[in-house]
């Protein structure tokens, strides 16, 4: 039988420890490089954005943060009030992540009806508090300011030489000036996680699937982050990318989340909206195959990442309504904890709770609070209390026992 090690112990006692140093320098240094800092698109990313990334990097090794959409703004039983969030009445602690939607930015509040100062307020103030913001943008086309859902809006008509490019240069710096506005102290821009033309092998949104070429979608992203980035100088923004699941054939994963992938410059984010495994109306596999499949497509994104040396994100999940009982514990994370090697997935983001019939996440006295409860107490899951400035270059610590 061969046995590699008798090539070493076939040499004389000399040879052999001569060769077992170099094996172990060659060992350490591609240890070294593979424990490399992920790649930030924007070189010139500010500090706090860069330490961010990194940090990012951290805590996907050492937990999932949850994120909720909206939290600041809205509860399923209440309205602008302020401090209030239904994830902090159910747990006692604020979400690590805190979602929010441009949409509608041609007027004063947003597609959900939530004014742009408010969003501008609640993002300092999640900030502050050490939290992480995330903002999606369903942008309404200029053409056609009725909705992201207007299939008849073409892409194409706003990329450049396009008849409503300059409108889209006045969307963009609408956008850019809004970004600026969010800081703490006079230079100090708050970095944010911007997501973008989600969801763009679905067919839903005007910048989908069939409804405009792939071509014209590279064309679109690229375009907008060489934009922000050029030409607005806009250096504190990490950019995420997120296409949805249903449109994923798990067996073609890597070709189908591709499509429309613009690039590693432009991408830092490997994003992911799946809702379709963890009991969507509409999916006809059982639940035993859905858990499956969330595994599938979690390892998916995990080792897109990885490849590419990025960070891996469950961008949108969810439940609506609450309806499958234990659904954050049995449903979401125990099909995650059930992977090996835990995957590196640094925050899960569930949607919006717009009202007592439309909600993600459990409000008081609602029957999955306690499930809910018990998922923020798992070891494996961060909240706000749990990280402490995620965007210093010193950040290095999770506080999850200190704190329950
Ligand atoms: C959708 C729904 C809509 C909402 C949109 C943007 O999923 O919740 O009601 O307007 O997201 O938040």
């Amino acid at each position: 039988m061969f046995r590699p090690a008798s090539l070493f112990f076939s040499l004389n006692q000399h040879n052999y420890s001569m060769r077992y140093i170099i094996l172990h320098v060659i060992l350490f240094l591609f240890c070294l490089t593979s424990v490399s800092q992920p790649m930030i698109g924007d070189a010139n990313a500010t500090r706090k954005t860069k330490s961010l990334y990194t940090n990012l990097q951290f805590l996907s090794a050492n937990g999932i943060m949850f994120g909720h959409q909206d939290d600041l703004s809205y509860g399923a039983k209440w309205w602008a009030v302020p401090n209030r969030s239904d994830v902090l009445e159910t747990t006692g602690s604020y979400p690590a992540v805190f979602g929010w939607d441009l949409g509608g930015l041609h007027t004063d509040r947003n597609l959900d009806s939530v004014a742009f100062t408010d969003i501008k307020k609640g993002i300092i103030k999640a900030y502050k508090m050490g939290g992480i913001n995330t903002i999606s943008w369903h942008i309404f086309h200029p053409l056609d300011t009725s909705s992201s859902w207007d299939k008849k809006a073409e892409v194409k008509d706003i990329l450049p030489g396009g008849q409503a490019h300059e409108a889209y240069l006045k969307q963009l710096d609408q956008l850019a000036s809004f970004f600026n506005s969010c800081k703490a102290g006079f230079f100090n821009k708050i970095p944010i996680v911007f997501r973008p033309f989600h969801e763009h092998n679905g067919n839903w949104f005007w910048w989908g699937k069939g409804n405009c070429t792939e071509q014209e979608y590279i064309e679109l992203w690229q375009f907008t982050v060489d934009y922000l980035k050029i030409t607005k100088k806009l250096h504190q923004l990490i950019y995420a990318y997120s296409p949805d699941r249903s449109r994923i054939n798990l067996d073609s994963g890597f070709v189908d989340y591709l499509y429309g992938y613009p690039g590693d410059d432009y991408v830092d984010i490997i994003g992911l909206d799946n809702y379709w495994d963890t009991g969507h109306g509409h999916n006809r596999a059982t639940m035993r195959q859905q858990r499956e499949d969330l595994k599938k497509s979690v390892i998916l994104i995990d080792s897109i990442a990885i490849v590419k040396n990025k960070i891996a994100a469950l961008t949108e999940t969810g439940n609506n309504g609450q309806t499958i009982e234990n659904w954050y514990t049995n449903t979401l994370l125990n099909p995650l904890l059930e992977i090996t090697p835990t995957p590196q997935i640094a925050w899960v983001l569930v949607w919006r709770n717009g009202s007592t019939e439309n909600f993600f996440v459990p409000y008081k006295g609602q029957k999955n609070e306690g499930d809910f409860l018990s998922f923020y107490k798992l070891p494996a899951t961060l909240f706000l209390k749990n990280i402490k400035n995620p965007y210093s270059r010193r950040f290095n610590k999770i506080l999850k026992e200190e704190t329950l």
